[in-house]
């Protein structure tokens, strides 16, 4: 086992579903303090709360969540780089001892700090319906956007095994933030083989741009609304 450890799981429940050929997960990304009104707040998230609460209460075969959580001195922190906010800078994956392979990191605001209230759920999210959370991004040197493995591609967390231990078809994600987090993840979906939705009235973004939604769309997710899922499930 050389590979990293980058994420952990709390509580991963054992849900009997019949084998069927429509198996809908709800996952619910980082909908946290910090993305939502803390040191990286997403324009408008709060916004999304009550129709994410309306999603968790939807017949899902399995609700999923994911968290943000890091080290205080992650390498995705501008601060641990003594840089500025918002800037990149060139990062190697800790094993990469020849720095063979670099990738462009941005630097973030000191965000989502492990058993801080900026890395806790957001409030008013009906957290207590989750049947797993998943945490990421938790190795001091490696960034992990999506809560499939990390941006290396190589550590992953316990999300693929839920899904598979819950015989998942579908995977609907909703949340934070749009242009990382949820865009990381969505795609990932596709690569592990699920029909993948995006529920585009329940996910902010950073950004105004759509290249995101084009990026998710040409990889093979789909969109979706809270009306249109609820008419489904
Ligand atoms: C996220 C930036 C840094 C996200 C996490 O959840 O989208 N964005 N860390
Ligand atoms: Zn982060």
């Amino acid at each position: 086992m050389t590979s990293a450890q980058v994420s952990n799981v709390v509580d991963i429940p054992t849900i009997s579903v019949e084998a069927s050929d429509y198996n809908p997960a709800l996952v619910v990304i980082d909908m946290q303090n910090d993305f939502v009104s803390g040191s990286l707040a997403v324009p408008d998230a709060g916004t999304i709360i009550p129709t994410v609460n309306a999603l968790i209460n939807l017949p899902f075969k399995a609700r999923i969540a994911t968290r943000d959580s890091h080290p205080d001195n992650h390498v995705s922190f501008a601060k641990t780089h003594e840089r500025s906010e918002f800037t990149t800078v060139k990062i190697y994956h800790p094993e990469d001892k020849e720095k063979a392979l670099g990738m462009e990191q941005t630097l973030w605001p000191v965000h989502c700090v492990a058993d801080t209230e900026g890395a806790d759920f957001v409030t008013g999210l009906e957290r207590m319906k989750f049947d797993a959370v998943i945490h990421k991004g938790t190795h001091p040197s490696i960034e992990s956007y999506s809560a499939f493995r990390d941006i290396w591609g190589r550590g992953e967390t316990e999300l693929p095994k839920v899904l598979r231990q819950v015989g998942v078809t579908d995977v609907y994600f909703c949340g934070l933030a749009g242009d990382y987090c949820v865009k990381y993840t969505a795609k990932d979906s596709v690569d592990y083989g699920y029909n993948t939705w995006v529920i585009r009235d329940a996910v902010r973004s950073i950004s105004s741009s759509n290249l995101s939604w084009d990026e998710m769309s040409k990889k093979g997710v789909k969109f979706t609304t809270f009306e249109e899922v609820r008419d489904k499930l």
